[in-house]
Formats: structure tokens, sequence, C-alpha cells
């Protein structure tokens, strides 16, 4: 039997999954597979010194958003601490890939390389990364801050459409490259002096690997900086960005890439299999696109996690013509597109706890409320919105009266998947079924919501945490890959991804009219707020 371990690092934890596989197929065609440990290792709660809220600093500047690479390496020690702990045998691990969150960036000084080479299990990562990093906070997927770098990268790429045409995307605020840029024209010395811009992945895998690992297209699609079709890095883009970035960034390397052997230092300080392969680390979606099973088209997935998205896998690039969508490589080789929204799990605990609810009361408020909402509109735009662009953060309301606890929660979650509706039609793919996935897919009322807005079958995952269980399948697979005994990505996500049909929730045909209505209403309200439309008509 081998153990597989995949890592998630996401806005609010770090987690580990690890699975057992038996390399034989019986003679009945099956393969024994179980999960052997899931667990997940919450920021604020067990690292407090770094004062993080929901993962990330407060800056006065709601667009401004960072979070800490010491937090996350430390977070590292820690969760390979507690493996010991609970008397895992990592002796047993034969590989290791992992998720992180998308799009944040570490920049690192020259002397990096060597300090991730020579880690002494004597001393902590954090140690080693002490004067290492040339920007003490690395900016997250929830900074909006860049919306100069952004245009001025658009205009010298020619427009949105050429940018997204080159690169997946248009230019997004949080998208790695404006950010980039913005850290070149603020800090100029501290970035001539970066030898070295990772990806959360790409760091995460490089003190794994003991070496500065590569980006996966899968997590580079999130850059405005690589060449979506060559999977390289487009030097168009890159001039655009900052100077000298070339010899600044990893290669771009596939995703069944193995980096090499881990380090020493997680051999002798946690007892991990000196064999074991370190595999190229992907971004949180791209890796919960495996874990959730979607290796096939027609199938789309929605993530409730500390961001909503909603995404497919993409046999053939098509970019959004709106701009508003993305298109991703997918740890398959092939691509995948997704949508993206700031106010996921946060808003709805923002509405939560207006009130001083627990999940339970804000499902019982839920359950109070009828489907439509009695005509009231609540564009939930607590922090600045990614889907569509809202920079000027502050929630719209229209027609709904806020000491209401049950219209108020019932508006934040009908909102949240009216939007996903609607933002998501330019990707073309039949809704009649969705996985479900992320911190919030655990809650039933919110996915009876999501099934009756979307007329669709909602599948909730059986295991809580996709991104890592799709980190662990991408380890199993690299490592046959490498061994010259692939095995197709069908049978790598089946048994493990299936979702748990006992936790199906179906629509309830009573609300199909209720809920087209309030789709209409929801975008007539979204394009009068957004200064596109006169004011909605809340009457039908
Ligand atoms: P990420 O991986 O992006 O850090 P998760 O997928 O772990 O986030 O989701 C974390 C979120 O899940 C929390 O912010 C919390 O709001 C939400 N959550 C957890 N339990 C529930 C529940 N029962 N109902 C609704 N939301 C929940
Ligand atoms: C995707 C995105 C978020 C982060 C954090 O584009 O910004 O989903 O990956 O999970």
């Amino acid at each position: 039997m081998s153990f597989y371990l995949g890592l998630d690092s996401s806005t609010q934890s770090l987690s580990a999954l690890l699975i057992e596989v038996d390399p034989a197929v019986s003679e009945a065609g099956e393969r024994h597979r179980r999960i052997v440990l899931d667990l997940t290792l919450n920021f604020d709660d067990q690292l407090p010194g770094y004062g993080t809220k929901s993962g990330v600093f407060q800056d006065e500047d709601p667009q401004v958003v960072h979070s800490s690479p010491l937090m996350w390496a430390e977070a590292l020690d820690c969760l390979f601490a507690r493996m010991q702990d609970e008397g895992v045998d990592l002796s047993r691990v034969v590989a290791i890939a992992g998720s992180g969150q998308q799009h944040g960036s570490v920049y690192l000084g020259a002397g990096a390389g060597e300090a991730f080479a020579g880690l002494d299990p004597e001393r902590s990562l954090v140690q080693h990364l002490q004067g290492h990093l040339t920007r003490s906070s690395a900016p997250v997927w929830m900074d909006s801050s860049t919306a100069r770098e952004c245009e001025e990268i658009t205009s010298a790429l020619g427009g949105p459409q050429s940018v997204a045409e080159l690169t997946g995307s248009r230019a997004f605020e949080r998208f790695t490259g404006p950010q980039i840029r913005k850290f070149y024209q603020q800090e100029t010395r501290a970035y001539e002096l970066t030898d070295r811009v990772h990806l959360v992945s790409s760091f995460m895998a490089s003190l794994l690997a003991g070496r500065h690992a590569p980006i996966d297209p899968g997590d580079g699609s999130g850059m405005n900086l690589m060449d979506i079709r060559e999977r390289d890095w487009s030097s168009l883009a890159l001039e655009a960005t900052a100077p000298d970035l070339a010899s600044k960034l990893p290669d771009i390397a596939p995703s069944t890439t193995i980096v090499g052997k881990v380090s020493p230092y997680f051999v002798q300080r946690f007892g991990v299999n000196p064999e074991a392969s370190v595999v190229a680390w992907s971004g949180d979606n791209p890796c919960s696109l495996i874990g959730v099973g979607l290796v096939r088209p027609g199938q789309v997935a929605i993530s409730l996690g500390t961001s909503d998205t909603l995404f497919g896998f993409m046999p053939e690039l098509r970019v959004d013509p709106a701009g508003e969508g993305h298109v991703f490589g997918a740890p398959t080789g092939d691509y995948m597109s997704l949508i993206c929204f700031k106010n996921g799990s946060l808003a709805r605990e923002k509405v939560r706890d207006r009130f001083g609810f627990d999940w339970l009361a804000f499902d019982e408020a839920l359950a109070a409320s009828p489907p439509g909402n009695n005509g009231a509109v609540l564009l939930p735009w607590f922090d600045p919105e990614i889907t569509p662009t809202v920079l000027d953060a502050g929630p719209r309301v229209y027609g709904l009266d806020w000491k209401d606890a049950p219209a108020a929660a019932r508006a934040v979650v009908e909102a949240q998947m009216a939007s996903m509706s609607i933002h998501s039609r330019w990707m073309d793919v039949e809704t009649d079924t969705i996985y479900a996935t992320g911190g919030a897919s655990k809650n039933w009322a919110i996915l009876q919501i999501m099934a009756d807005v979307f007329d669709a079958e909602v599948l909730p995952s059986s295991v809580g945490q996709t991104a890592a269980l799709g980190a662990a399948l991408r380890a199993w697979h690299a490592d046959r890959l490498a061994a010259g005994d692939p095995i197709p990505w069908s049978v790598v996500v089946e048994g493990f991804s299936a979702p748990d049909s006992a936790g199906r929730v179906s629509p309830n045909p009573a609300n199909k009219e209720v809920y087209q209505n309030f789709l209409r209403r929801y975008e007539a309200c979204e394009r009068h707020a957004l200064g596109l439309g006169p004011e909605p008509d809340l009457t039908n």
C-alpha cells in the first residue's frame, strides 16, 4: 500500500489529506483506496502571533489585502508535526503534491535558493527564511489595489480582449502581473533586489523540495503573464509588466512535473520517506477540479470557500467575450473555465454575525423567509467585488429591511447564487447537475437555494477538502506517470471523488418561476447599481 499526500495552503488554513492506494488492481478489477487522514490547521486560531483575520491582514485601505509567507512556512512545520503526533507513518509517503490559494506572490532575494538547499532540521523554516524576503508580506487574491497597473498593462498589450486572448483573462487586479508591476513601481529598489517571484503554490513546493520549484500552467494562468496556448511565459506580457521579469520568475512546467525528492529537512525532522517525490503544486481551483472529479466536459462545480467560484472542465480554449471569466490550465493538460466572487463565505459570515447567529440559527432564518424574498434584493459587495468589478465596497439594497434577519440571511445567499448563474452564462455548459464543495457546501439550506436558483441537482462532495484531495490524486497520477505506469485520469478520480449521493439536493419545482423572476430582478438591480440601467421595478 502506498501513501500519497495532498496539502492545501488556502486563504484561512493549511490542510493535509493523505490517501492510501493499492498499487495492484485485484482480479475483480478493483483497487483498494481510502482516505487515511484529513487535518486542517487554521491560521487565525493556531498561529495567532501573525495577527491575521480570516487568514489575511486588515489594512486601512479595503483594497489592500496581504498575508504572511512566514506564517505559511510556519504552518507547514506545524502541520507535519501534527501528522507525526497523530501517529501517521510518514515513511510510507511516496509522493506529495499541493494546492495553493491562487494569484498570491512571494518575493525572495538571491540567497533564498541556497537557504532552501541547506535547510537544517535543527532550525525552523521561519528561521531559514529570515533575511530572504524582499517584501515582508504577500499580496493575495483578495487584493484589488492595482486598477492603475491593470490599465497600463492592458493598454500596452492592445486592449482587454488581446490580454484575454493571450493570457486567458483580461487584466484583473488580483492577478500576479499587475501586483508585480505595483511592487516594481512603488518599491523599485526592493523589486531590483528580488531574485525570484513565487506564487503561494511554487513557494510552498520550494520549501518541501529544498529548491526553487516551477509554476504549473494551472496557477501560471492566474498571473496575466503566461501565454495560455503555449503554457509558457509571454515575453510581451512580461515586458508590459516590469523590467527584467523573465529572470525573476521560475520556469513553467507541466503539473505532473516531479520537482525532486523531498528535502532531507522533512526526513530528519518528521520522518518523511527520503525517497518521497515532490510534485509541482497547482492552484486551489485547478486542484479542486480534480478533487471533484471533473475530468470530462459538460459538468460544473461550485466551491463555497472563502471565495465562491464556479468552474468547469473545458476541452477547447474559449475566453469570455465579456471579460468577466477566466480560462486556466487544467492539471490534465486541458483547460478549465472559472468565475470568481470575493464576497463568498465572509459575506455570509457578515450577515450571520450581524444578528449574532451561528450557522444553525442562520439556517433557521433562511427557513423563515420565502423563496424570492418578497422582492427584496441585496447586492452583497461587503468587500470590493471581483465579479462584476466593484472597487468601491459596500452592500447595495433594493427593498430589503436590514433589521429583518430572515430576509437578510436569504438575501445574501439568493444574491450569490443569482450572480453566479448570471455571470457564468458565457461558459455555455449544461448545469443540470452541480458538484458542490468548499466549507459552506455542508450547509444543506444554502445548497437548496443553489439547486432552486440554478434549477439543477446539487451533489455535495463527500470529501470536505477537495483541493487537498485533488493534490493527493495529482501526486498519485504524477508518480505513476514518472514510473512509466500511467493511470488514466478517469481512473485516478473514480471512487475518491464520488459525490455524496445521499446528500443530493433537488430543485423544488414550485420555486422555478419565482427564481426565473428573481434572476431578472437581480440583473436589473445589478445593472442599476453599476450605472448601466434604470431604476429597477421591484413589483414584478
Ligand atoms: P478556504 O479553503 O478558501 O480557506 P474553506 O473552503 O475551508 O475556505 O471554507 C471556509 C468557510 O466555510 C468559512 O469561512 C465558513 O464561513 C464556511 N463554513 C463552514 N461551515 C459552514 C456552515 N455550516 N455553513 C455555511 N458556511 C460554513
Ligand atoms: C480564483 C481566486 C480564488 C483563490 C482563493 O481566481 O481568486 O478562488 O484561488 O481560493
